[in-house]
Formats: C-alpha cells, structure tokens, sequence
C-alpha cells in the first residue's frame, strides 16, 4: 500500500457519523423528489474515468515549468501516483500512456508492474507534435498531413507501434491528436491537407486490431496558430464518418472556443454514433487545462445530462471512454487528480438526480423556464454524501485530499526521486 491503510481508516472513523447523518438527510430529500439515493450511489461507484500519465507530473506552459519536488522521473514513478490517486479515490483504475513519453524497453515489466499496483491501461496517446532525439524527418510542418509522404510515413509508423504497444499493455484505444496547421493565411491548401489527414489515419485504422477504436481529438488552435487541420467537431466527425465505425470523436473540453455550447456539440456526438470519450478539464480562456469543475461546474454538469439522457434512452452503442486531461502547474498533481475526479463524480450524480420525466414534459409543453428550474435543482442539491459514500464503500477515503496531506508519501518522494534535468513540459 502506498499510504498507510491505518491512515485511511482513521480518518474515515472520524468522519463516518457526520458523512451518514447527512447521508440519510440527503436519502430523505431525495425519496420526497422520487429518487432513490442507493442507486444513485451505485451508479457514482460504477463509474470511472483514466488519468493520464503525463497528469501526475508538474506540468508547464510555453513560458516555464517549476517541477514539484519528488515528482515522478519515469513511467513506473508515474503508476505508483497514479496508484495513490486510485487508492484513495477509487475511480481511477486504468492510465493512458503517452508515447514516447512513457516509452520503456520492456513493456511486459510496465504492465506488470501496472497490475501490482491495481492498474490497467487505458488509450494510448500517439505524439506527433514534436521531434524525438535521433528522428529521420521534423514534425515542424506538419505529421500525418505533411506534404512530404517521407514525413507521413514517420508518423502514420509511429501510431502503428502505438497500437502495438497497447496491444501488448491490454489497452484497447488509440488516441490522434495532431498539431498540424498553419500559421499563416496561404501557407496551407486546407482541402489537400485534409485529405492527407484522410489518406494518414485510413493507414492507421486499417491496422487497428479487433475490437480497437481510434479517437479523434480536434482541438480549435493552438500550437498552429492560424489554422489548424482537424480544429473541430464537425471536421472529426466528417473523418470518424470517412474512416469507419472504429473511429470515432473525442471531446476534449477546453478544446473549443470559449462560448462554444459543447454541451450541445456532445449531444450531436451522440446523436450520429459518433461520441467516443472526453478528455476532462476547465478553462477560463482557451486550452487551459485547468482542473475539472475549478472554474464552471455547471458546463461539466450540462455535459453530464447530456450523457445521462443518452443512458436513460438507451442510445445504442453508447460508451464513451472518459479521462481527465489536465495540466497541473502550481499544485500537487495528486490532489488535483483527486478533486477532479470528484467534480467529474458530483457532475454525473446531479445529472442522475435530474427529474427527467419532469423535463421532458417542461420541454414538450414548451416551459423554458420549468426546464431551467428543474436542472438549476439538481445542481443545487449538495451530492457531496453521495460521492463521499461512494469512495468509502469502495474502500477509499472520505477526505482524501486530507488523508495525503496527513501523510508523508510526497514528503518520502523527495528524497527517494532526487530531481532530474529536462523533462517535457508538453500537454494536449
Ligand atoms: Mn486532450
């Protein structure tokens, strides 16, 4: 165990009378509104969302990174993290590695030593945004779009051993993200890169193994500054479309303009079969990166209903994948991780409590105001008993935050991972 379980238990025998007294004033209040607070817990205790290995290190902008003290130096370092984040949090049970990032000789000792710490492995995330020492061709222009099929061909090779490798670590996904673009208007022929991107992934999902998906995460700019090949929803929907019915989109939150209704975009997802999962975070102003629930609770809400309904209809082939990408800059990356986990688990508890017999007849009979009223409720309803119980019942802490901070496991790292130099600072 990575922190103590006497820990654990300690406080969690501290916290028990308060945590069922509100509990059982919360399962009152919800028996009067017609929802049974069991299942609703079941429900919190089922899901889970991945984290991803880059999530657990410092992370940095284009200006800096100020590296945290006994931050984890390699991939193993990284697991035992995000072990911890699973231990008191239990919602986190799988990671998605990063290649190269998280490149290792023996891949066999990296899922081993994933399952002694209770992990598995989720979608592997191919990196074609920037130069690896000793690459024949640069990314600088462009990857799977590239002009040169020299280039292409480097890339397309490098997301075939990304599949590879999740082969061979249980994972089941591969996730694209490209940085191509322009950042000058003429630089780029928009529909001939677009058909280079085609051309690239069609290469790719031809290889993927039985039973693979690939996600295609769109991201509006950013590091392409004036244009940016796959910037939107419907562009990854018009290439999941193209590819086939392995490849699907994936949304990640802070990967819009500010104002955009990407609450909306996921119900359109759903909508055409094409929502394959979510990379959760918060932002203010682009791609921020914050964590999850830090600035507006209420559009992580407004997704969760969305996903909801999708559940509640029974949409088939419905399941999305879910992670948390984020990037931790001026906390410690575990308590960040825990606390998102928590927005992520409070967003989809008020989504189950949402009266949706009640909604559908407000928006049938066209009550705008009823229909706001009814998901204003369910998010004004503190569910925090709800994802407390979920975490004590699956053997986590109630407090988790507090728990690692009364222990000494960070405190330990410093001295057993003495700093290194370098180290990438980089985050999709
Ligand atoms: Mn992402």
């Amino acid at each position: 165990m990575l922190i103590d379980q006497e820990l654990i238990t300690e406080q969690n025998t501290e916290l028990e009378p308060e945590l069922f007294s509100d509990f059982e004033h919360l399962g009152a209040y919800l028996e009067r509104r017609g929802v049974a607070i069991d299942g609703v817990v079941q429900r919190v205790r089922a899901f889970t969302v991945a984290i991803p290995t880059w999530g657990v290190s410092t992370g940095g902008t284009r200006f800096s990174r100020f590296p945290m003290p006994g931050e984890p130096r390699n991939i193993f370092e990284r697991l035992e993290d995000c072990a911890v984040v699973q231990q008191l949090g239990r919602a986190t049970p799988r990671v998605s590695p990063h290649m190269p990032w998280d490149h290792v000789d023996d891949i066999h000792a990296l899922r081993l030593h994933a399952e002694a710490l209770g992990l598995g492995f989720d979608a592997v995330n191919s990196n074609t945004f920037q130069d690896q020492l000793g690459q024949d061709h640069s990314y600088k222009y462009g990857s799977l779009t590239h002009t040169d099929p020299a280039v292409r061909a480097q890339a397309i090779t490098h997301n075939l051993e990304c599949i590879a490798i999740g082969e061979q670590l249980g994972s089941t996904a591969l996730t694209v993200w490209i940085a191509d673009g322009a950042n000058f208007p003429g630089q780029q022929h928009f529909a001939l890169a677009l058909d280079r991107y085609l051309g690239s992934m069609r290469e790719i999902y031809a290889q993927l193994p039985e039973g693979w998906k690939v996600f295609l995460e769109h991201k509006l700019y950013e590091p392409a500054l004036y244009a940016t090949v796959i910037a939107d929803w419907g562009t990854s929907y018009f290439c999941a479309e193209s590819l086939g019915p392995k490849a699907q989109c994936l949304v990640d939150l802070g990967h819009h303009a500010p104002t955009t209704n990407v609450e909306m975009i996921v119900a359109r997802l759903i909508q055409l079969g094409k929502l394959g999962g979510f990379h959760f975070n918060d932002s203010k102003y682009g791609d921020d990166d914050l964590d999850t629930g830090a600035i507006d609770p209420f559009r992580i809400f407004l997704v969760f209903n969305e996903l909801i309904d999708a559940e509640v209809r029974q949409v088939d082939g419905f399941a999305p994948a879910y992670m948390l990408d984020q990037s931790h800059n001026v906390t410690d990356p575990i308590e960040s991780l825990i606390e998102s986990t928590a927005a992520v688990q409070r967003a989809l508890a008020q989504a189950l409590v949402v009266n949706r017999e009640a909604l559908a007849v407000a928006q049938e009979t066209n009550d705008a105001l009823g229909a706001a009223r009814l998901l204003r409720e369910a998010t004004q309803i503190n569910v925090e008993p709800i994802v407390q119980r979920a975490r004590l019942d699956a053997g986590g802490a109630i407090d988790p935050v507090t728990v690692y901070r009364a222990s000494t496991y960070r405190k330990d790292k410093v001295t057993t991972r003495p700093a290194e130099r370098g180290g990438h600072s980089g985050i999709v």
